[in-house]
Order: C-alpha cells, then sequence, then structure tokens
C-alpha cells in the first residue's frame, strides 16, 4: 500500500504533460492518494481532463487563481465531490512574457510586478484561505519555488521577489495554520524543461551551467521533484512545516563548481 492511501489531494496548476503539477498528480496517484485536479481556462479543459482520466482523478475543475469568485466556486464544487481535503499542491507561477528577458530594471513595471505576486504568491494563501474549511488537523499544503527567490538569476528578474513573496508566504501560512495541525511547506525545484520554461533565453545553457555546478552533477527530473513532493503531503513528513525544501541536485549548497579530479 502506498503511503499517501486514504489521501484526498487536490492538485493545481497543470499546464501540459511536462507539468511538475502533472508528475506531481502521477507520483500522488502512484502512492494511493485520490484526486482532484484544476485547470484555468477552457483552452486545458479537455487536456486536463484527458490526464485526470488516467488518474482516476474524482473531478475536473475550472480555476482561475486570480479570480476569487472562480477559486470560491471551484472550492464549492469539490466540496459537493469530498467533505475533506488532505493535501492541496499549488503548481502555479506567472508574470507576463516581456517581464522575463533582459536587465531587471529594463524589464520589471509596476503591472508586471502585480501580476506576478498577485498569480505566483498570493494564489497561494488565496487557496488555503478558501481550502480551509474541508481541511484538519493533518492536513498539508504544499507550494513550488525556485532559487531565484533567494538568488539573482538571469532573466527571472520579477519572479524572484515575487518567489521570495510566496516563500515568506509558506512561513507565515505555516504559523498560522500550525495550531490547526495544518502543514505548509515549499519544494525548490532546480530548473526542468516545462512549458513554463519554454523559449526562456539560454534555457538550454542555464541547464548546463547547472548539472555542472550541482554537486550530483546532473538536473533535478519532474519525478525527482514529484517523489519529494509526495513525501512533504505525507504523513511521513508530519513533524515539516514551514520549510523549503530544495530538490536541485545539490546545486544550491555548492559555493564553486569542483574541478573534476580534486
Ligand atoms: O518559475 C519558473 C517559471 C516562471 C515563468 C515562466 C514564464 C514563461 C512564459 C513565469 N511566467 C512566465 N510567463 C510566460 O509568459 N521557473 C522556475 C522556470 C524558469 O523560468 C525562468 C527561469 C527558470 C528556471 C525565466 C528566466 C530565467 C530562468
Amino acid at each position: 500500500m502506498g503511503f499517501l492511501a486514504g489521501k484526498k489531494a487536490l492538485v493545481v496548476g497543470l499546464a501540459s504533460n511536462r507539468s511538475i503539477a502533472w508528475g506531481v498528480a502521477q507520483a500522488l496517484h502512484r502512492e494511493g492518494a485520490e484526486l482532484a485536479l484544476s485547470y484555468q481556462g477552457e483552452k486545458l479543459q479537455g487536456r486536463v481532463e484527458k490526464m485526470g482520466e488516467e488518474l482516476n482523478a474524482a473531478v475536473c475543475l475550472p480555476m482561475d487563481v486570480s479570480d476569487d469568485a472562480e477559486i470560491d466556486a471551484a472550492m464549492g464544487q469539490l466540496g459537493q465531490t469530498w467533505n475533506d481535503l488532505d493535501i492541496l499542491v499549488h503548481s502555479v507561477g506567472f508574470a507576463p512574457r516581456e517581464q522575463l528577458e533582459g536587465r531587471y530594471l529594463d524589464c520589471v513595471t509596476r503591472d508586471g510586478s502585480r501580476i506576478a505576486h498577485d498569480i505566483s504568491s498570493y494564489s497561494f494563501p488565496a487557496l488555503a484561505k478558501a481550502a480551509k474549511p474541508m481541511m484538519s488537523a493533518g492536513a498539508s499544503l504544499l507550494t513550488m519555488s525556485y532559487l531565484g527567490a533567494i538568488r539573482a538569476i538571469p532573466n527571472y528578474n520579477v519572479m524572484g521577489p515575487a518567489k521570495a513573496s510566496l516563500e515568506a508566504n509558506v512561513r507565515f501560512m505555516a504559523a498560522d495554520l500550525g495550531r490547526d495541525g495544518i502543514r505548509v511547506n515549499g519544494v525548490s525545484a532546480g530548473p526542468l524543461k516545462t512549458l513554463a520554461s519554454a523559449g526562456i533565453s539560454n534555457f538550454r545553457y542555464m541547464l548546463n551551467y547547472v548539472a555542472e555546478g550541482s554537486a550530483l552533477k546532473r538536473n533535478a527530473t519532474v519525478e525527482d521533484v514529484a517523489n519529494a513532493c509526495a513525501f512533504m503531503s505525507s504523513d511521513l513528513a508530519a513533524g515539516i512545516t514551514g520549510e523549503i525544501l530544495y530538490v536541485d541536485c545539490g546545486f544550491h549548497i555548492m559555493g564553486m563548481a569542483f574541478p573534476e579530479q580534486s
């Protein structure tokens, strides 16, 4: 029996079959969790419903996390399917495309900043507020972050401050929900080839740089990240809250690349 047997999990952020959210959904399913999936907009409905069928999802819900009414409607619909929710995985991030290429101060705008923070950070506590009535002691909330939260990374630009805000949300939400026995954590993934990273300039160079500079001398995979997410969402991680777990093959611990033969 899987370590998530009997758990009910909502996964938010499926966009393609390379999404971290899809890897997480598969890992949660493999470990015995029952799934609900959400999708943003009609364009993704068919694709996400097909993925839901593959994993016997109980329900697929429309939800744009920038809209409180859609969040409330989705949680209302989820309440028709399930009485409670054990696991919520938030795998959502967005900044307008033009924010992500060029020098920081040339790119950053008030509007770009607002959108990046709203969708990539505030949406996590927004989901938590709406899901809280269905959650009780033992439940877990999880979000996805990136090294750009704590280090300056070329072109990541305003997504860096947005991820820093998201990680602060993890700590404030963990402190708040601790009294209810609800855990809140983040997984900081190394760079992965997904829709979100497609078209980022020099992404191939980044993947090579990070692989060479990491302790394990390779890039993390969606499976690496998804397995860590399954663990963090499970009772095996019952003592962990407010934490950011790095799944980056040890890139962020390195101070300098070590020569091959020393
Ligand atoms: O958080 C992310 C993805 C961020 C992202 C990507 C896009 C591309 C398409 C947010 N918004 C958009 N908006 C779009 O229109 N990552 C950790 C992946 C990522 O994105 C980067 C990276 C890495 C790594 C952007 C620049 C530099 C590095």
